[in-house]
């Protein structure tokens, strides 16, 4: 862990401790439901500085995991990062908000490429793209001197035990439809049953599925082949200064995805919310989290504030040709039902 990371964690713990400790925090508060480790050290401590309230962060590792909170329940959420494919599914059932773009300027600075090329929701009538990314392979060249760049490697018995695929859904099968040639986003039952039976096999062969501690285990040697997102394999890389680690995107394609920000139906606290969006998209803070995240955040005059190093970092902002290989995850509608069906088999297979 960087020195900074651990001290802004500690300076915001201590100023809550001061609060709370007084008994006369009468700030406003957000409540922010983001994926884990998704951005940079400091900036909940600046908003809550700049805008006078106090940020609860709460953080999920897979939509489902969103969906399933929201739907069961739990009110209380201003902001939300649900995957764009998620946004659709949210918005028919009533719960995500329309945007008021009249209330966040700097909407004016994401990116009109971006949005033409992956965003789903290209108005942003719902949600605002926070960061695309790619779905990968990473590994440990030192223990595993042979690896091509093929999601087939889950079939070697060789590294059982030293493999593991993200707890998440569309990931794991989307791999498996790539590796038999179909699309990630397949409707036909028999080719995501066939996915789905691939995965079992697989599954043999892997230690758990692991979407936050694949990181560190990776890092320790633990793992030596993990599925992983791109930015997190390269916040990995540079953390432990590990050149043994790589990422590799599979020959057979790979997923492509966008997250988003977006607020739920009935957020408490909409005025604040919209400020924390528009605040997610100033350039300074835009160009914060990408230099943090690692991941591309389509924010145009962020782009001119990163270090070169970063903006001609093929990890981060990934080159067409390259995306041309993968492919986007897409929302399923009705054929939601068939993957949920097939991962429970996934899920409960011995
Ligand atoms: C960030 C996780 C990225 C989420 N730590 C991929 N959708």
């Amino acid at each position: 862990m960087k020195f900074s990371r651990f001290f802004s964690f500690a300076g915001s713990a201590l100023l809550a401790g001061f609060f709370a400790g007084c008994g006369r925090d009468d700030r406003p508060v957000l409540h922010v439901y983001n994926w884990s480790d998704y951005i940079a050290d400091g900036l909940i401590a600046q908003f809550e500085e700049a805008f006078g309230c106090r940020v609860v962060y709460d953080t999920f590792e897979s939509n489902e995991a969103l969906y399933a909170k929201l739907q069961a329940g739990a009110a209380g959420y201003d902001v939300i990062f649900p995957s764009s494919y998620y946004v659709s599914l949210m918005a028919e059932q009533g719960m995500l908000q329309r945007l008021n773009h009249a209330n966040m300027p700097h909407l004016k600075h994401v990116d009109p490429a971006v949005l033409a090329a992956v965003s789903l929701d290209k108005e942003m009538t719902f949600s605002v793209p926070y960061m695309t990314g790619t779905t990968g392979i990473a590994y440990r060249k030192d223990r595993v001197p042979d690896f091509e760049a093929s999601w087939r490697v889950y079939g070697r018995s060789d590294l059982a035990g030293r493999m593991t695929f993200l707890d998440d859904m569309r990931e794991v099968l989307g791999a498996a439809l790539k590796t038999l040639g179909h699309s990630l986003n397949s409707t036909d039952p028999a080719e995501v049953n066939a996915a789905a039976d691939l995965v079992i096999e697989w599954k043999r062969n892997i230690a758990r599925f692991e979407t936050v501690g694949y990181k560190a285990g990776i890092a320790s040697g633990e793992f030596w082949v993990v599925q992983g997102y791109n930015g997190d394999v390269q916040m990995v890389i540079e953390d432990n200064e590990d050149e043994d680690i790589v990422y590799a995107l599979p020959e057979e394609g790979f997923a492509i995805w966008e997250d988003t920000m977006a607020i739920p139906a009935g957020a408490p606290n909409v005025e604040l919310a919209e400020q924390f969006i528009n605040w997610m998209h100033s350039p300074e803070v835009a160009a914060a989290n990408i230099e943090f995240n690692y991941y591309h955040c389509p924010n145009t005059a962020a782009y001119a504030l990163i270090s070169d190093e970063v903006r001609e970092d093929e990890m981060v902002f990934v080159p067409a040709e390259t995306l041309a290989r993968g492919e986007q995850i897409r929302d399923l509608g009705e054929h939601l039902s068939l993957y949920n069906r097939a991962w429970d088999r996934v899920k409960s297979a011995h």
